[in-house]
């Protein structure tokens, strides 16, 4: 079975560029999406700034050396203390990582206070990609299934080609994946995603380990991608999409985030616990849902990502941000979790919803109302 390096080194034509495939701001979202239910796969460029992206970066970096690695001076607490009440890393990681890495869900990734996936995230629902991504799932009124979503740290080992589908890898329901590297990936010298173009219509077969083979790959030479990604930009892959991790063997450090989200539909709910619902109010994307039942130990996620996506559409003067962080801090755990079940009153959901909750909710009632007076005027 080959190694990537050498397939690569041999059809170096894997890494030519693709403007079919490859969209920038200004690029009209129904032809996007129309290219990425025929190919199963789009690249977006310059969706996320580069500086914010380095920051995330380097909080994830201090999150893997303190709490996986546990080679720093970090103490047990100083990830902030509402945060204590959430979920800490995996036990797959109480030794450290393997020699490819580690992945996380997003809830777990935090240092200093932050949290890399509610920074993107956040920036995310305000770029060019948002509309681009809701002509995809169809809809203006997204579920992000934070429990599907992942943040990765790989290390470039020297790989043997293969590939999966997210269908039979990660789930065989949610339609899409979008993956987000935190920095530069560059073919060859970091580990990186490839793809297959265009995708099967169909579920491959393959093996126990979700791997559809080196046959299938090696069949599949001339329809292979492996782009070259420059921070900021973000590809989006169908669960049909074959695509493959790429490993050459240069042992350099990659961090990238998994994010799965679709039209918010009944059929969805169950992935739900935790979730940030997205909805447009007067045109302007706002969150409008925030799910994290008791027993789910996400809150100061949750809570922390709702916030910081309202301040960053607008809605939230930075000196409320921070009075609501405090809050948020609460020592009571009981105290965030009411406040992350609720939900912004909708007209739906406002009858029968029980009084207005102090804190995070009622915070983005009202940066939703200031939205919605500043769209108006
Ligand atoms: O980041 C990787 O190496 C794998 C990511 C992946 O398979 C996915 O996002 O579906
Ligand atoms: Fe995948």
């Amino acid at each position: 079975m080959p190694y990537f390096h050498e397939v690569v080194a041999q059809h170096p034509e894997m890494l030519r560029r693709r403007p079919d495939l490859s969209f920038s701001r200004g690029s009209a979202p129904g032809v996007v999406a129309q290219q990425w239910r025929e190919s199963g796969v789009v690249l977006l460029r310059e969706v996320l700034s580069p500086e914010m992206l380095a920051g995330c970066r380097q909080t994830f970096d201090q999150f893997i050396e303190t709490a996986i690695k546990k080679n720093g001076d970090a103490q047990p607490r100083a990830n902030g203390s509402a945060q204590a009440f959430d979920d800490g890393p995996g036990p797959e990681w109480a030794n450290g990582e393997t020699i490819h890495g580690s992945w996380h869900l997003p809830w777990t990734i935090r240092h200093g206070g932050q949290f890399p996936v509610a920074t993107v995230l956040s920036q995310l629902i305000t770029s060019w990609a948002w509309p681009v991504i809701e002509e995809i799932c169809q809809s203006k009124d997204i579920m992000v299934m934070f429990g599907l979503c992942l943040g990765r740290h790989n290390i470039d080992q020297p790989l043997l080609v293969g590939a999966h589908q997210d269908a039979t890898a990660v789930n065989a329901e949610v339609p899409l994946s979008i993956w987000i590297p935190l920095q530069e990936v560059v073919p060859a010298r970091h580990s990186g995603l490839g793809f297959v173009v265009p995708s099967p219509e169909h579920v491959l077969e393959a093996e126990p380990n979700n791997d559809v083979g080196s046959s299938y790959f090696m069949s599949q030479l001339g329809n292979m991608w492996i782009p070259h990604y420059r921070a900021g930009d973000l590809t989006i892959h169908s669960k049909l999409s074959p695509h493959f991790t790429t490993g050459y063997g240069t042992m350099t450090d990659r961090y990238s985030l998994e994010i799965r989200l679709w039209a918010r539909d009944d059929a969805f709910l169950k992935y739900g616990d935790p979730s940030m619902r997205i909805s447009r109010l007067d045109g302007v994307p706002v969150i409008t849902e925030t799910r994290c039942s008791p027993g789910v130990r996400a809150h100061g996620f949750v809570v922390s990502t709702a916030l910081m996506a309202m301040q960053t559409v607008g809605g939230l003067p930075t000196e409320e941000l921070a009075a609501m962080q405090a809050v948020g801090r609460s020592p009571t755990e009981e105290l965030t979790a009411t406040q992350a079940e609720s939900s912004l009153p909708t007209e739906e959901n406002r009858e029968g919803e029980p009084p207005a909750p102090q804190g995070l909710m009622a915070a983005l009632r009202g940066a939703a109302r200031r939205l919605v007076s500043g769209a108006s005027r």
